[in-house]
């Protein structure tokens, strides 16, 4: 304000020299004002554009997920997956209370446990197979096969699968990992039940998958 009452006071004075600097110097002001706004919206644009894409990468680059097992007996646990990108997730296992030997361990539908482990469902099975070994061609996605416990019933396993994912449609987080009773015989046991569970008993833990800081 006080250089426009300095320039129309120039003006006033009719000095040709003022009212010669008063027309040239005000568009040239204008023009620049806008030059300056043109170029500050289109950084913005072009600042907002660069920089979207790139939160977005962050979150899709890691992707962690934990699952609490509890169930009606002692045995318990902690299940940690990782997974980089759309590489396959690493499955970190530590079962305690367990009888000595194998003992099956699936990725089961649903992340319900209002019935106890028996409402988490069927074997997550978003292929629609039938029941098998992890490293099968034919398997329930959420076939993990077995866990074994040693002399003190302690299971520990470090387990890496590609059918088993943080994100996407065939995502585990909200369904439910389930410790069985007994041995899993991935598919080859004969019995009626081993292309459906693998005959691998009772339940004795479960525990839903929920995302964790990373
Ligand atoms: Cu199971
Ligand atoms: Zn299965």
């Amino acid at each position: 304000m006080a250089a426009h009452a300095v320039l129309f006071a120039a003006a006033s004075s009719s000095s040709s020299v003022a009212m010669a600097a008063a027309p040239s110097a005000r568009p040239f002001h204008s023009a620049l004002l806008g030059h300056r706004l043109v170029l500050s919206s289109s950084s913005l644009r072009f600042s907002a554009a660069a920089v979207t894409p790139k939160p977005l990468t962050i979150i899709a680059a890691t992707k962690k997920a934990v699952a609490v097992l509890k169930g009606n007996s002692q045995v318990e646990g902690v299940v940690t997956l990782l997974q980089e990108d759309d590489g396959p997730t690493t499955v970190q296992v530590r079962v305690t209370g367990l009888t000595p030997g194998p003992h099956g361990f699936h990725l089961h539908e649903y992340g319900d446990t209002t019935n106890g482990c028996i409402s988490t469902g069927a074997h997550f099975n978003p292929n629609n197979m039938t029941h098998g070994a992890p490293e099968d061609e034919v398997r329930h996605a959420g076939d993990l096969g077995n866990i074994v416990a040693n002399a003190e019933g302690v299971a520990e396993a470090t387990i890496v699968d590609n059918q088993i994912p943080l994100s996407g449609s065939n995502s585990v987080v909200g369904r439910a990992f389930v410790v069985h009773e007994l041995v899993d015989d991935l598919g080859k046991g004969g019995h009626e039940l081993s292309l459906t569970t693998g005959n691998a008993g009772g339940r004795l833990a479960c525990g839903v998958v929920g995302l964790t800081p990373i």
